[in-house]
């Protein structure tokens, strides 16, 4: 296949780290919140592998802040999000699904309380920013909405538990899952939450002194050899295998949260007041069209580039494959895909078409793994 590189600019933002994952050997970038997000450092099975066994090091900048910070702060995080937030606790992170008025989903970001009037929505690739703005001037809040200096670097795999601990003493593995906390390194306060976009276990850095957080890059490569640590990136494999979900990729604004396998983060009985409240209370009572379902493909090749249609034996509409990857782990491709009724429950057979090509598809549960 023949590779193209991407044009830099202001617009198309670098991070703190990315002249140090090009030393490093990164191999190809996607675009996410304008910003490059490392896609690859070589093969996405070597890594996959290696994620799972060691610990990595990912330049995840482009998750990006979104600051909301006043008297009104809090209503207006409440305000977007259906996920129940009157219960929250200062030092927690909480995966929550940003909803416009539509009952459709707008970004799935990770929320974290860091006063009762001080909030980080940290996104997904969608333009929340001006989504917030729009919001608190239609409403009157009082709040303040701006993009913070922080880049996240995000320390992944079973041995990011013993690298933390060289650097951070032993508290830093008392944090619970979601949790975050502040943390010295050479002087300097960290908040480090116990998270990340994989399974393998670890944490992120949201860094806000870029200088401190380049001496931690450099002490993380350098105390990190005995643990064979690695650069990596949010890995294709894993994140599928894990059932880990990507906005614009698995599902968009065309979607909504009941069709997505939200409902955990979907609190209709509270009494707290989102946007498309109403209407997600309509679509729950109907009962949703289609659903995110895993699928296995009996090939072992693919390359998505854009959603595939899959049809049942019959040529009716099955559902469409929306990512996909090779797993090792299963011999085959596995994807997500959105499933249409009656053809969400697992093991329903449908046909992908690729190249004139028929491939058998198997519809099965999230997460694989
Ligand atoms: N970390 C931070 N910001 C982010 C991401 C992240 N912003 C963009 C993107 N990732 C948001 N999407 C997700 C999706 C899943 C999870 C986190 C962010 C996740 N889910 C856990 C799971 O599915 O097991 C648990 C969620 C829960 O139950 O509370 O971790 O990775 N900073």
């Amino acid at each position: 296949m023949k590779s193209f590189s991407i044009a830099k600019s202001r617009r198309v933002r670098s991070s703190p780290y990315t002249s140090r994952i090009e030393k490093q050997g990164v191999t190809s970038y996607t675009v996410y919140n304008h910003m490059l997000l490392p896609a690859a450092f070589g093969s996405l099975e070597e890594s996959c592998k290696h994620l799972k066994k060691n610990v990595q090091i990912w330049d995840v900048a482009a998750e990006r802040q979104v600051e909301i910070k006043g008297k009104d702060a809090a209503k207006l995080v409440q305000l977007m999000t259906c996920r129940d937030l009157s219960k929250s606790k200062i030092g927690r992170c909480y995966y929550c699904p940003l909803i416009d008025d539509n009952g459709n989903l707008v970004n799935d970001p990770v929320i974290l309380k860091l006063a009762e009037d001080r909030w980080w929505i940290s996104i997904a690739d969608s333009d929340v920013i001006f989504f917030a703005k729009g919001l608190a001037s239609g409403n009157k809040y009082e709040v303040k909405i701006f993009e913070p200096n922080v880049n996240i670097l995000a320390i992944q795999g079973p041995k990011s538990f013993d690298l933390m601990e060289k650097i951070f003493g032993k508290k830093i593995k008392e944090l619970k899952f979601f949790g975050f906390d502040y943390f010295d390194f050479d002087g300097v306060k960290h908040l480090i939450a116990r998270s990340g976009w994989s399974k393998q276990g670890g944490f992120e850095v949201y860094v806000e002194n870029t200088k401190s957080g380049l001496d931690l890059y450099d002490q993380l490569f350098e105390l990190g050899k005995e643990f064979d640590v690695k650069p990596g990136c949010p890995n294709l494999i894993e994140r599928i295998e894990s059932g880990l979900l990507s906005y614009g990729n698995d599902f968009d604004n065309e979607d909504n949260p009941l069709e997505c396998g939200f409902e955990k983060y979907v609190n209709l009985e509270s009494d707290v007041t989102f946007l498309g409240k109403e209407k997600l209370i309509l679509i729950k009572k109907n009962g949703v069209k289609r659903k995110l379902k895993g699928v296995q493909i009996d090939t072992n090749r693919i390359n998505l580039t854009k959603s595939l249609k899959i049809k049942d034996d019959r040529g009716n509409f099955f559902g469409e494959l929306r990512s996909a990857c090779y797993s090792p782990h299963f011999k085959k491709v596995i994807g997500i895909a959105m499933i249409n009724e009656p053809y969400c429950e697992a093991s329903k057979a449908g046909i992908l078409e690729i190249e004139g090509n028929s491939f058998s598809v198997k519809v099965c549960d999230l997460p694989f793994i």
